[in-house]
């Protein structure tokens, strides 16, 4: 297999930029998006009021102590959504299979393009200017872990390329936080360990690293410190919903089995939320299925007001619609549905431990018994891997 060409493309400062553009005469100041009078949290800052320390969810005050002089303007959706098209449209018209990664950023797989690798990274960029007159960050690399690392190594207006023989001298001396999937506590519990940087982590033994983490993740750790990761870029275009369900082994009795339903019932609304989360969606209309022993098939949803990816406001919707169906017959399907999606504007609840789902199997018994279930749903593939 011929190495894979990915790029990983994040636009720079990004809600602060698309503001700059109707705002030009506000360049050279220090500019925060969000946290108005004063209240609130900074969404984003531009490079100028970085120099003073503005940072993304960095509430309004502290920004204001650390540049009294920083112009705070109002978050407008509607304005970035449309600039988020636009740029992933621009793309699309050079290299076609892209992997929507939310607001600002995507996978490109450049693999099948003709050209040299930096030709291609600078086109990509010039498109971009050109459709919107915003600059991107580009990392190319052999895959995704590295790609998104690259991207963010020579921020703002940056083009990284990464190959096998980089990795030692330029991702070794970076510390282990710089990894999607490395969040605060698993850098803290490695720091402990005398692991700072992800040299460090290449260097310790897989097996003290999977006897301190678990199969699962310690073997993870041990691969992304050597740069490798096998995930392809996925392709769906922007799915309507996403939705979780699965068959019981045997029918279940909505009052004796009451316990074992609603085990299964929060697990499903966990696993939709996860997945909404991983992929930074958000949606509105919360629905359930249940069939019954006679094949009876009935489906209930409800809107809420506030579009969500919280696997505690899922099953609160789900639990309504489910109050709206007479449970006279044994069950033998159970699913939750969330749709009317948007993509998330907030950041990643940072990467913890149902992020790394993505790159191992984190819950291979539930996936296993959803690949056997009959109601392996389309819209929501659990296991775009194919495993
Ligand atoms: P990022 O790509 O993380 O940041 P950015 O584009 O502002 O800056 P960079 O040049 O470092 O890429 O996030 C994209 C947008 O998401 C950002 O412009 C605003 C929003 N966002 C939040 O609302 N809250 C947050 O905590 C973060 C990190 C981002
Ligand atoms: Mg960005
Ligand atoms: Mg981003």
């Amino acid at each position: 297999m011929p190495e894979r060409r990915i790029a990983h493309i994040d636009m720079d400062a990004f809600y602060a930029s698309v503001e700059l553009l109707r705002r030009p005469e506000l360049r050279e100041l220090p500019v925060a998006i969000g946290g108005r009078g004063g209240r609130g949290v900074v969404t984003t800052a531009n490079y100028v009021a970085r120099r003073y320390g503005v940072r993304s969810a960095m509430p309004a005050r502290k920004a204001l102590e650390l540049c009294p002089q920083c112009v705070f303007l109002p978050v407008d959706f509607d304005e970035y959504r449309k600039f988020s098209r636009l740029f992933k449209a621009a793309i699309a018209t050079l290299a076609p299979l892209i992997e929507d990664r939310g607001i600002d950023e995507v996978y490109v797989d450049l693999t099948e393009l003709a050209g040299e690798t930096r030709a291609l990274g600078q086109a990509l960029k010039q498109r971009i200017v050109e459709a919107t007159g915003l600059t991107c960050s580009i990392g190319i690399a052999p895959n995704k872990l590295l790609a998104k690392i690259g991207s963010d190594l020579e921020k703002p207006d940056g083009l990284t390329i990464l190959r096998a023989a980089d990795i030692e001298p330029r991702i070794w001396p970076l510390p282990v936080r710089r990894i999607n999937g490395i969040g605060p506590k698993a850098s803290e519990r490695l720091n402990g360990m005398g692991i700072a940087t992800i040299g460090d982590l290449a260097h310790h033994d897989a097996a003290a690293l999977i006897g301190r983490f678990g199969p699962n993740y310690g073997r993870w750790l041990h691969e992304v410190a050597h740069g490798r990761d096998e995930r392809p870029i996925i392709t769906e275009s922007e799915p309507r919903s996403r939705s979780r369900e699965t068959t019981f082994e045997r029918d279940l009795h909505p009052l004796r089995d009451r316990a074992e339903l609603r085990e299964i019932f929060t697990r499903l609304c966990e696993q939709v939320a996860q997945d909404l989360q991983r992929r930074r969606y958000v949606g509105r209309t919360i629905g359930i299925k249940l069939r019954f022993d006679d094949f009876r098939t009935v489906t209930r949803d409800m809107t809420i007001a506030q579009p969500t990816a919280d696997a505690a406001d899922i099953q609160k919707a789900a639990r309504a619609c489910l109050k709206r169906v007479p449970l006279e017959r044994k069950l033998r399907l159970l699913g939750v549905r969330v749709s009317s999606l948007s993509a998330e504007d907030a950041p990643p609840a940072g990467p913890s431990p149902p992020a790394l789902g993505e790159s191992l199997d984190l819950f291979p018994a539930d996936d296993a018994a959803l690949a056997q279930s009959e109601g392996r749903p389309q819209q929501a593939n659990p296991n775009p891997r194919g495993r």
